[in-house]
């Protein structure tokens, strides 16, 4: 299911040009037994399954320990519990953390005791709503962390990132037209066919929402 979003245009692109590696671990590699178990009930009782411990922590260690790099891997557990992805949140990780390990969360979720042993160093989530697993949410952060990478993006893209997060509030957007001038009665904006830089300036500042 990672294949359709992470070849798409831009990251594809990116992944091309080894500006960012992209690797996939399937946990079933670590499962135990015949039928490579991964996941077990709840104790307590409760409905659905969890991930095991055992083939998580594996998975991490092996992968952890094949790569070439002396920097440790940033580990995220994309969780509904985890804390909440923001822009703020995208770019600190891109910043600090050239190496990162995603896992995802599948059936109820994991064994907490992966978390408390400390194989987890942060737990995210994309938002307040329930999906059915980890893989979007990696996916998300994939994207959002790899845009920022310098190189990524191309020239026209990262201009205008810079004047989204700088000239303006990060949050806000103000609407844009492109031709023609006249698309079945609804016309563009006077002003901004109108050549004064300023008041397009100061117009686009107003419609700030
Ligand atoms: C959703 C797993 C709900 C478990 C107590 C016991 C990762 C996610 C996910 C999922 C539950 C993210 C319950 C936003 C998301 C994810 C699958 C809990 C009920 N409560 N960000 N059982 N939304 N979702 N099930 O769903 O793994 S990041």
């Amino acid at each position: 299911m990672f294949q359709g979003p992470l070849t798409e245009s831009i990251l594809q692109r990116a992944q091309d040009e080894g500006k960012i590696e992209i690797h996939f671990h399937d946990l079933r590699t670590f499962g135990q037994g015949n039928y490579r178990q991964v996941d077990d009930k709840p104790y307590g009782g409760g409905a659905g399954m969890l991930m095991m411990a055992e083939p998580i922590v594996s998975a991490i260690e092996k992968v952890t320990a094949e790569a070439q790099q002396k920097k440790k891997p940033y580990r995220i557990y994309l969780s509904p519990r985890g804390k909440k992805l923001t822009q703020t949140r995208v770019e600190r990780i891109a910043k600090k953390y050239p190496w990162i390990i995603l896992l995802c969360g599948h059936y109820e979720g994991i064994d907490q005791r992966v978390i408390d042993g400390g194989w987890i160093d942060e737990e995210i989530s994309i938002g307040d709503y329930v999906l059915t697993g980890g893989e979007i949410p990696a996916m998300v952060l994939i994207d959002a962390v790899a845009r920022q990478i310098p190189g990524v993006l191309g020239k026209d893209e990262s201009a205008a990132e810079e004047s989204f997060s700088e000239a303006l509030d990060r949050k806000k957007e103000y609407p844009h037209y492109t031709r023609p001038e006249d698309f079945r009665g609804h016309k563009v904006p006077d002003v901004l066919l109108s050549g004064h830089h300023a008041e397009i300036e100061k117009w686009r500042k107003e419609q700030l929402q």
